[in-house]
């Protein structure tokens, strides 16, 4: 892994796919004969890019239920307690309407409404991770969300959906699955076809096709952020044990070869060590391929000069996740601006917060840890203003809202509001 001095090497690279123009003429073509098409469109495709034939892509009731025969008991009781910590914490970002009460009579508020229907994306191959599955659906669920559709294309195969998802699936609340994949499952979820109804609202990962098909739909539906691979970056002194820093650093490297991993510490010790272990990790590890392409491609040690120093390399980074495993962890959370998930101490590893310990795992990468959050139950929630004013509310204020209207141009306006206060 190499190691920097942040005076030389003050920017980081990260890998940033915005499709090429023949990738994204695909993409359009695809989601125009899905609306024109429907559920022909979605057969021919799954039939070209998925290898399988589906007559029909709704998971059965039967299919729902043999999910559970094939996952065992330890890893459905892990599914259970992981969404049950997720659960609880999303309740409390449970957001309810308001009202406030003026002496004059007016009534002010917002009211909180559940989307009506949202689409999960979920990724084929080994992406198709039940966690994901768990972080998507249970903050709809929290919000109130009805209708949660479920899109996951099929095993080239067998045909069938890996039995952890449709476990996890369930677990969560969802009930409506479908087995389509890429920009076409993404344009059956936002305009619909005779078998899908379409959805408001989709989010979940997916790979290229997939995140340009939901920036394309996106206006006619919402999406969720278009995340990017994975990324770590650990704020370590020397008190940390190299081979701790170097498994969490791996832990986010066996994700994708465009995954980054970065170390930032003023202590040049640590950071020979924990290249040395990352060195000698890689050699052991059974994705050893993409972590080895990870970490020699946007792994990065940077040591700074001082702590502060460490702080800052980390706020202009704004990392998707941040470790902090410094002697005083706790007291260096208030100098961190810019992180989608802060991880404090040793004990704290981020897999904690992959699986079990309840925040979302769908967190803003590539630095949008800057001016955006982890995915919530806000995310599957939206207001309406609310105005209630008393004739008395409208009397007294009458008129310097019409003067208001007149001064910028808006005659009509004005007279909607002298129309109530003449009688
Ligand atoms: N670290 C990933 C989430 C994940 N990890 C799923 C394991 N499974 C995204 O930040
Ligand atoms: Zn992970």
């Amino acid at each position: 892994m190499r190691i920097f001095k942040v005076s030389d090497q003050p920017s980081i690279k990260r890998s940033v796919d915005s499709g090429t123009k023949e990738q994204q003429a695909a993409v359009k073509n695809i989601i125009k004969s899905v609306r024109k098409d429907g559920d022909q469109a979605l057969k021919a495709y799954s039939l070209a890019f998925d290898g399988v034939l589906l007559e029909n892509f709704t998971v059965t009731e039967e299919e729902k239920r043999e999910a559970y025969k094939e996952v065992d008991d330890t890893v459905l009781g892990v599914i259970r307690e992981a969404a049950d910590n997720i659960r609880i914490y999303h309740e409390k970002q449970l957001r309810t309407s308001w009202m406030t009460t003026d002496e004059n009579g007016s009534i002010l508020g917002q009211k909180v409404t559940p989307l009506d229907s949202v689409g999960l994306y979920v990724p084929g191959g080994t992406a198709a991770y039940p966690s994901s599955v768990l972080m998507n659906v249970i903050p709809a669920k929290v919000a109130g969300v009805k209708r949660i559709v479920i899109a996951t294309p099929p095993d080239k195969k067998t045909g069938k959906l890996p039995p952890a998802v449709l476990v996890a699936a369930q677990e969560a609340g969802a009930k409506e699955m479908y087995k389509v994949g890429g920009a076409q499952a993404i344009a059956a979820l936002a305009y619909g076809t005779e078998t899908i109804a379409s959805v408001d609202k989709i989010t979940g990962p997916g790979n290229i096709y997939v995140a340009l098909a939901k920036r394309e739909v996106f206006g006619d539906v919402d999406i969720d952020m278009i995340a990017g691979p994975s990324e770590i970056a650990i704020l370590a002194d020397a008190t940390a044990k190299p081979n701790e820093v170097a498994a969490d650093l791996l832990s986010q490297a066996e994700h994708d070869q465009l995954s980054c991993s970065v170390l930032v510490t003023p202590s040049e010790a640590l950071a020979e060590a924990v290249a040395d272990e990352v060195e000698k990790q890689l050699n052991a590890l059974p994705r050893q391929e993409i972590a080895r392409q990870s970490i020699e491609n946007y792994g990065a040690i940077y040591v700074t000069e001082t702590m502060e120093e460490a702080v800052q390399t980390v706020n202009r980074l704004a990392p998707e996740h941040l470790e902090i495993i410094t002697e005083n962890a706790l007291s260096l959370i208030g100098q961190i601006r810019h992180a989608g998930a802060i991880f404090i101490g040793r004990f704290s590893p981020e897999p904690v917060g992959d699986y079990f310990a309840g925040p979302n795992h769908v967190l803003p990468t590539n630095g949008t840890a800057r001016f955006s959050s982890p995915l919530s139950v806000e995310d599957f929630q939206k207001k309406s203003s609310i105005v209630f004013y008393s004739e008395k509310a409208l009397k007294e204020n009458g008129e310097k809202i019409a003067a208001f209207a007149r001064l910028e141009g808006l005659e009509a306006h004005a007279r909607a509001i002298e129309a109530r206060l003449k009688g």
